[in-house]
């Protein structure tokens, strides 16, 4: 009896406990302005300080706690970890290691970090998926030959040197904080099942609006579906949504916001409706973009549609 009642308790408490997403690599590789990014507080970039040791910050999606664990660098910590591993890495369900790619008088000893910590991994059995962020990947440089090839190379030697079933790796920048937000939330989105039933769901929801582009996100940024007609359609939504959010704020702030609020801006042929999306009930607000290129449409085409997708989203949301 008394067995099957701890063994409930346990189940309870995995089942509704924080997700744990740990930040590590060297000082100074980017890790707290990612952070930073991801809850679009980029205001406090330029102001950023050294990480002291292990700050944990917390937000929920989709209704769970996500709890981001930020390792400061600084030679001293990183060799405090390493000696307390079941304190710093235990429970890890997400591991994102963040590596300078600007700093490559850094990069080996970076890379002997990387593989303490999956030895620390292994020593704790525990397989989180591990992504690998060459970080500050500014989009200037992108043309770069020489940088894109060492990036391979160093690339090619982790999946050469270690045995790690879940390893991912990405290029990275705060200056393209679109393409962050998408690596972000994809690699979180992979914690929610029911996220590919969001994704269709807004799929089908922009071919019924035969728009060219959509994109549901919620407050702190994570992009929970998409649906772009072409490439295009995807750059125009994806350098203005940050924009439209701002925007947003700061209607917030001067108590401009109700419910059936949208904000409507036409350039050129480009007509980009962005529309809270809120549940009354949980005052759980998420966030819609949309553009509509061609044919010129009523600017307020969407709302015969709307009710009956938010009642669908909500289903899925609070399921
Ligand atoms: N060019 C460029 N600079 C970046 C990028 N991301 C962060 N930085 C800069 O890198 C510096 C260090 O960033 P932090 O976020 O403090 O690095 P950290 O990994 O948290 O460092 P510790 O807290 O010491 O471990 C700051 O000056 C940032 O502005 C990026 O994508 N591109
Ligand atoms: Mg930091």
């Amino acid at each position: 009896m008394e067995e099957s009642q701890i063994f409930y308790k346990k189940k309870k408490e995995s089942k509704y406990g924080p997700y744990k997403i740990l930040f590590t690599g060297l000082d100074g590789a980017g890790k707290t302005s990612i952070i930073l990014t991801l809850g679009r507080q980029l205001s406090k970039i330029s102001k950023i300080e050294p990480t002291k040791g292990a700050q944990r910050t917390s937000f929920k999606l989709l209704g769970r706690e996500i709890s981001e664990w930020d390792l400061g660098g600084q030679k001293s910590y990183l060799i405090s970890y390493l000696k307390s591993p079941s304190k710093y890495f235990d429970k890890t369900e997400i591991a994102i290691y963040v590596i300078d790619v600007l700093d490559d008088s850094r990069i080996i000893e970076s890379i002997s970090y990387l593989y303490d910590v999956i030895n620390k991994f292994k020593e704790l059995k525990i397989n989180p998926p591990l992504n690998i962020f060459f970080h500050k990947y500014d989009p200037q440089l992108m043309n770069n030959l020489t940088l894109k090839s060492q990036i391979d190379d160093v690339m090619k030697e982790i999946w050469e040197t270690v045995e790690y079933k879940k390893l991912y790796f990405f290029r990275t920048s705060i200056y393209d904080p679109f393409a962050l937000m998408s690596t972000l939330s994809k690699i979180l989105l992979e914690l929610y099942p029911k996220s590919d039933l969001i994704q269709k769901t807004i799929e089908e929801f922009a071919k019924k609006l035969d728009c060219d582009g959509l994109i549901i996100i919620d407050k702190n940024s994570i992009i929970l579906g998409s649906h772009f007609k072409d490439d295009d359609s995807k750059q125009l939504l994806s350098k203005t949504i940050a924009y439209f959010l701002t925007l947003n704020d700061v209607f917030v702030d001067m108590n401009l916001e109700e419910q059936k609020d949208q904000i409507i801006v036409r350039k050129s042929q480009n007509h980009f409706l962005f529309k809270p999306i809120i549940f009354q009930e949980s005052k759980i607000s998420y966030y819609m973009l949309i553009l509509k290129r061609r044919n010129p449409f009523d600017l307020y085409f969407i709302n015969k549609d709307f009710p009956a997708f938010v009642n669908v989203f909500k289903d899925i949301i609070l399921s």
